[in-house]
């Protein structure tokens, strides 16, 4: 008897590997992709670049369509690329990436109507007041009016706040006055009515960028204008991940009726002197300062991971106030990180490693949904 039990569940749990390899998901209940085992509380996204949303790329593609269900054009839809001259648009990509996100079922935030950098040379040479009102107008008019109804969500002003919390120096604040944020809303709510539209920014979990932050919400709600969201960039570092100025932000911006997202997560594994995400800020280039060209230890990836599952472990905490976590690239070998502030480095910040196999802190973040 006993060896007829033996035989039996040898067999069973033979056919029971063999229906795991060939099923995980149905045997086990595990989510096989981050899009699933997070389905129920957020949106999973990636940036997009070009060769992406062209799909040139294959193994990106594979795993894009595989893990993630919303999209940001890392680059194609900022004004430099999408309106290059006064009176031409270049709207060849950005219209790709709409019908990517359609074909694939995968839902496009449009990134980004108004910001001080990228911006075409033809308007920062704007002198007059009136001409650069109408280039405003126009662009978001044009822009935000062809992808109505396309798109799921605009980041319709990008980076206007200062680290102070105060309204940074921009040829938008120097035209317009700081009234520029509310007109920006205004004028994308009228041109794409059934649109999401976000204010985005870096370190506006910290104190007093959020004060800034919350003020400038404030002022776009008391015109009578829609905004649905803000945009906590989330540029962060090893090690230094500010989990309870993320969390007071979390509260904060919802308490005044928004949604929060996380759009540009990835954690940086290499020093610099300065934390966010402004461009114009760089660094000297210094042997020191790329220490892991060949490789990095197991023991930061292992660090690394212990920060995303922290990070994540708030954002579920939040579900309810969070609609989407949005990493700044597909692979580490692709994130903007390897080339900023310092060009030519070799970083590490995302889940997917050079070759898209997941990292330990790919493991980590699956992990807490098992
Ligand atoms: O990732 C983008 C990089 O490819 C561009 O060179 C850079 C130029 O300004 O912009 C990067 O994306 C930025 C995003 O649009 C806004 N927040 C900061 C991001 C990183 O710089």
């Amino acid at each position: 008897m006993k060896k007829f039990i033996l035989k039996i569940t040898a067999a069973g749990a033979i056919l029971a590997s063999f229906a795991y390899c060939s099923n995980t998901k149905q045997i086990t209940g595990f989510a096989t992709s981050l899009k699933d085992a997070y389905k129920n509380d957020f949106l999973i996204g990636t940036a997009l670049n070009t060769q992406q949303i062209e799909e040139k790329d294959l193994k990106a593609d594979a795993l894009i369509k595989q893990q993630f269900n919303a999209v940001t054009p890392e680059n194609i839809m900022k004004a430099e690329i999408i309106h290059p001259q006064w009176d031409k648009y270049n709207f060849d990509l950005a219209d790709k990436i709409v019908a990517y996100g359609t074909k694939n079922n995968i839902k496009v935030n449009g990134h980004t109507l108004i910001w001080h950098s990228q911006l075409p040379a033809f308007a920062r040479r704007i002198k007059d007041v009136d001409s650069f009102k109408t280039f405003f107008t126009d662009h978001i008019n044009t822009v935000a009016g062809r992808y109505s109804g396309k798109i799921f969500s605009w980041d319709v002003v990008n980076e206007a706040l200062n680290e102070d919390g105060t309204m940074r120096k921009s040829i938008f604040l120097d035209k317009m006055g700081d009234g520029f944020v509310t007109e920006a809303f205004r004028l994308t709510e009228k041109a794409s009515p059934g649109t999401e539209l976000y204010y985005n920014d870096y370190n506006n979990e910290q104190p007093k960028k959020r004060e800034g932050c919350i003020a400038l919400v404030k002022k776009v709600q008391a015109a009578g204008v829609r905004i649905d969201g803000v945009g906590i960039q989330g540029h962060w570092h090893l090690g230094r991940v500010p989990f309870k100025d993320i969390e007071e932000s979390i509260l904060a911006y919802h308490a005044l009726g928004l949604k929060v997202m996380i759009t540009e997560l990835d954690i940086e594994m290499l020093p610099r002197n300065f934390q966010g995400a402004d461009v114009n800020q760089r660094q000297a280039s210094n042997p020191a300062l790329n220490p892991y060209a060949n490789g990095i230890p197991d023991s930061l990836l292992q660090q690394q991971a212990t920060d995303y599952a922290n990070l994540f472990k708030l954002f579920l905490k939040h579900k309810d106030k969070i609609t989407r976590v949005t990493f700044w690239g597909v692979n580490d070998g692709q994130s903007w990180l390897n080339g900023w502030p310092i060009p030519g480095r070799t970083n590490y910040p995302l889940l997917f490693d050079r070759a898209f196999n997941p990292k330990p802190a790919y493991h980590a973040v699956m992990a807490l949904k098992k």
